[in-house]
């Protein structure tokens, strides 16, 4: 198994946790380009959003609750926050293992489409 998202969620390489439960795990992103820069996963391996399939969709759904969550423990809710997920070559994914980016604590620029 040579994701490197799945073994930071089976603990064989460390990360900065912030939030964990028995479907998602969210860490700091090692290369935060925002105040609060923070990765959300599911502990199961899917790709990208194209390749979870409709019987698996909750996953989504919990995990825009943990974004949720997370904003308001952090204390960002109120100011707000961006949440990215990129998906396939196009979308610019570099780690094969879906992922929403989590970004705040800062005025953010708009992107470029
Ligand atoms: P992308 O959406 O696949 O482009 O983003 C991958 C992110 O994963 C990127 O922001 C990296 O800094 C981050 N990351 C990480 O936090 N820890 C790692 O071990 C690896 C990448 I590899």
């Amino acid at each position: 198994m040579s994701c490197i998202f799945c073994k930071i969620v089976n603990g064989e390489i460390p990360c900065s946790k912030v939030y964990e439960d028995d479907k998602v795990l969210a860490f700091n992103d090692i290369n935060p380009v925002a105040p609060y820069h923070i990765l959300v996963i599911p502990k199961a391996h899917y790709e990208s959003i194209i390749d979870i399939p409709e019987k698996d969709m909750e996953i989504v759904a919990h995990i825009h609750n943990i974004i949720n969550k997370i904003a308001s423990d952090k204390g960002f809710d109120k100011a707000g926050f961006r949440i990215i997920n990129n998906c396939g070559e196009d979308g610019g994914q570099e780690v094969k293992h879906i992922h929403y980016h989590i970004l705040a604590g800062k005025k953010l620029p708009l992107y470029e489409a």
